[in-house]
């Protein structure tokens, strides 16, 4: 230790100021939903009045929705900060830095376009690290000769790529990026210019290659001749069926495959693990842990980073910011996994659709690594790989992160590697050990990354939340309003199975993890149960209107203030937190749409799915996201307008929901004209009024959607027809056969 004390650390971690008055502040909010509470339990209703039910679902519904406001709050009570000093850790270990193995795994040769992939691929490999320490892995689960032929083509450019990275030290290392936004930087420097010129030329010329190729449908002979890499998909019967398909493409070690500078290269391997109808895959879990085993043998990288094939490394020295945290003297020893946030570049201004999780990412991580560290979200996210692999914690070892050479490894020719690599993404491979299970990535949940993490903090680990303004990883977001509310649904139901698994943060994780942490996964892992209390609160009330019954505090009763403070003081921080993680105010009110959409259509489906998974029925189609859209979505996502395109039933149930929310809204109205007078309506049922008129506001891109539009993205009328009956249906029944 001696030696090591005199040491400054590698990072610092900074609390937030004024975390006092804030705590304040939301305990005044606390005690207005416990009035609110007290308020619905001492009124309710007598036996045989009416609104006696739709009285007690709204108290079921405040509980609710006070509890999930505690969770809420585990993330914001104690955020911290943190800052890695790079410089430091290059003064002190440059020479001992240990290997890293990157794996990008991607599924769908036409969902994730290869160019994609391999630019990718091409900034990892870039990173501003030893390149003999630095292996780049790529996993296709979609077993596709034409992603293995564009990763061989990447592999050429790179030798050119590289040394220009180098040399001119630019950024962002996705060539695709960096040409974006390359024109206007570098007219002062006359030789980059004409070096950009070359490298641009080179890129062109591979992406008419591989788009050829792409277009083509199939490799053509030539370019099979040429590289005997594509026999192995000579067995190949489908994506379903076939041998494992292992090629290193460019060997580290190999003092011959340098760049065209004369320095090595990032070692660089294809794998398609083997894939046989009567084996489970296990998706994206399957294929990192197939990974896992075969970098252990090719080239045992202490440090592991996952990223999804769509989000390319925007920051070179993302790796030594993450060091930082792994190799620091004093705690380093207690951290497992460093989560950098996944951020999107597609996202508009006003993000409509409320893709770029923004208060998740600015606020709540930070709140989360406050009590012990953020979730892995899968993506851009460090780890050790002895931890990955199951490894407990135990106070006081230290786990050395030196850069040490495999002798094995030294010693075993490329394609005898090769060969004893092949059996390790076998599907036999697993049967009957711990991988899935104790070891690797957890099987059996479409949230895999959550649960992974989730065990390892119970292994008595900590995670640690790194978020430098700018941005590591930048990802492609979803660009339908049906993309998004799927993928929520996805999120939604593997975050509810964890609830009900055995890796429960409600119990299991009692006592292995801080109270803070547990309510933190809590608040996610809640997120498909919010759907009912939601459901509930958006239709009950407004239909309560025709029948002219109040369920909330009249102008006149002091019960009103708790309700008003509740909804004000709550609002008004939303707004604020908003604003704050850097987002518009339009884009907090589309945020607060979406809010709504996602509650009533993703996470009831997700719900009942959970709910009826456990019972029996199993359907948990596994749907991967489209990452490319045609050109006339795109356009109108490029001018923020709503895509309902398809029909779906989710869009039924939100269809429904804000007709329902107008014909009430109307029959109030008439009411008002022809009845009692609207001031009568507004004394005695303000926040009712208020709550429908709010719910008609938010919904109006909706109604436009159903009624006014003409281009492709409507609504289709068969859901315009049915949410139409349905709703008429609803009101009718509420208010003369109820
Ligand atoms: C990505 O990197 C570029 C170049 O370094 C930088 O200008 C940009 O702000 C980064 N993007 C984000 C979202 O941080
Ligand atoms: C894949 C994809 O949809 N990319 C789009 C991201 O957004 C920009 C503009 O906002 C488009 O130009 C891209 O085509």
């Amino acid at each position: 230790m001696g030696k090591e004390e005199g040491y400054l650390p590698l990072f610092e971690t900074k609390r937030a100021k004024g975390i006092v008055l804030y705590r304040i502040f939301a305990a005044s909010i606390f005690a207005g939903i416990c009035l609110i509470w007290f308020y619905r339990v001492s009124h309710i209703p007598k036996a045989g009045e009416d609104g006696r039910f739709g009285w007690i679902g709204l108290l079921g519904a405040e509980l609710w929705f006070g509890f999930y406001w505690i969770l809420t709050q585990a993330s914001r009570w104690s955020p911290v900060y943190r800052h890695p000093f790079k410089d430091r850790l290059s003064q002190r270990y440059e020479s001992e830095l240990p290997g890293v193995d990157v794996f990008v795994c991607t599924a769908d040769p036409t969902i994730e376009p290869p160019m994609m992939v391999i630019n990718t691929v091409l900034s990892v490999m870039a990173y501003d690290y030893p390149p003999e320490k630095l292996s780049v892995y790529l996993s296709d689960d979609g077993g596709s000769e034409i992603t293995y032929f564009a990763l061989l083509e990447a592999a050429k450019f790179a030798k050119h790529w590289i040394p220009y990275c180098k040399k001119y030290n630019v950024e962002p290392r996705s060539p695709a990026a960096y040409f974006v936004s390359s024109d206007d930087a570098v007219d002062a420097d006359h030789n980059q210019a004409a070096d950009l010129a070359g490298i641009k030329k080179l890129y062109k010329d591979m992406e008419n290659e591989v788009e050829d190729t792409v277009k083509l449908g199939r490799i053509s002979e030539e370019v099979r001749s040429k590289h005997k890499g594509f026999s192995q998909w000579d067995t190949y019967s489908s994506r379903r069926d076939h041998d494992t398909i292992l090629q290193i493409v460019i060997d580290g070690r190999d003092l011959n495959a340098t760049d065209v500078e004369g320095c090595v290269l990032p070692t660089l391997v294809y794998l398609a693990r083997e894939k046989r109808p009567q084996y489970h895959h296990n998706f994206k879990a399957g294929a990192m842990n197939a990974l896992i085993r075969v970098s252990s043998n090719i080239s045992n990288g202490q440090v592991l980073l996952n990223v999804d094939c769509d989000m390319y490394s925007n920051n070179s020295q993302a790796v030594r910011d993450a060091l930082c945290f792994l190799m620091d003297e004093a705690e380093g020893n207690e951290i497992a996994y460093v989560q950098f946030p996944q951020n999107f570049e597609n996202v508009t201004k006003n993000d409509l659709y409320s893709n770029s999780l923004r208060v998740i990412s600015e606020v709540e991580f930070h709140g989360l690594d406050g009590y012990g560290g953020p979730l892995y979200i899968g993506s851009g996210c460090f780890h050790r790989r002895d931890t990955l692999c199951g490894r407990k914690f135990i106070k006081g070892c230290k786990s050395e992160m030196k850069w040490e050479i495999s002798r094995k490894r030294e010693e075993t020719g490329i394609h005898e590697l090769e060969e004893n690599s092949r059996s390790l993404a076998s599907c036999a491979f697993e049967e009957n050990t711990e991988w899935g299970k104790e070891m690797g990535l957890k099987y059996g949940c479409p949230v895999e990354d959550v649960i992974t993490g989730i065990s390892i903090q119970c292994h008595g680990w900590k995670s640690v939340y790194c978020n430098p303004t700018r941005k590591a990883f930048l990802g492609i977001a979803t660009t339908t309003l049906s993309q998004t509310l799927v993928q929520h649904k996805r999120w939604s139901e593997g975050d509810f199975q964890i609830l009900l698994s055995k890796y429960s943060p409600a119990w299991y994780a009692h006592g292995n993890i801080s109270l803070g942490l547990q309510l933190g996964y809590c608040c996610y892992c809640f997120w498909a149960s919010n759907s009912l209390a939601t459901l509930f609160y958006s239709s009950i009330p407004s239909l309560y209107l025709l029948r002219g019954v109040s369920l909330f505090p009249q102008v006149s009763s002091p019960w009103l203030i708790p309700f008003a403070y509740v909804i004000i003081a709550k609002y008004t921080w939303s707004f604020v937190e908003f604003l704050w993680s850097g987002g518009t105010i339009l884009g907090w009110w589309n945020d607060q749409r979406i809010w709504l959409y996602k509650r009533t259509s993703s996470y009831l489906f997700a719900f009942i799915d959970t709910i009826l998974n456990s019972l029996g029925h199993s359907d948990s189609a596994f749907v991967i996201t489209a990452k490319v859209s045609d050109e006339d979505v795109s356009h109108r996502y490029e001018k923020e307008v709503m895509e309902f395109g398809a029909s779906s039933p989710m869009f039924t149930i939100l269809a429904t929901l804000a007709l329902l929310n107008l014909f009430c809204f109307l029959g109030v109205v008439k009411e008002a004209i022809m009845g009692e007078g609207m001031t009568k309506l507004y004394v005695t049922m303000p926040l009712q009024i208020l709550l429908c008129g709010v719910l008609i506001l938010i919904n109006l891109p909706l109604y436009q959607a159903l009624y006014l539009r003409k281009d492709k993205g409507k609504m289709p009328s068969s859901i315009a027809f049915k949410s139409m009956a349905f709703s008429v249906f609803a009101c009718i029944c509420f208010k003369y056969l109820y």
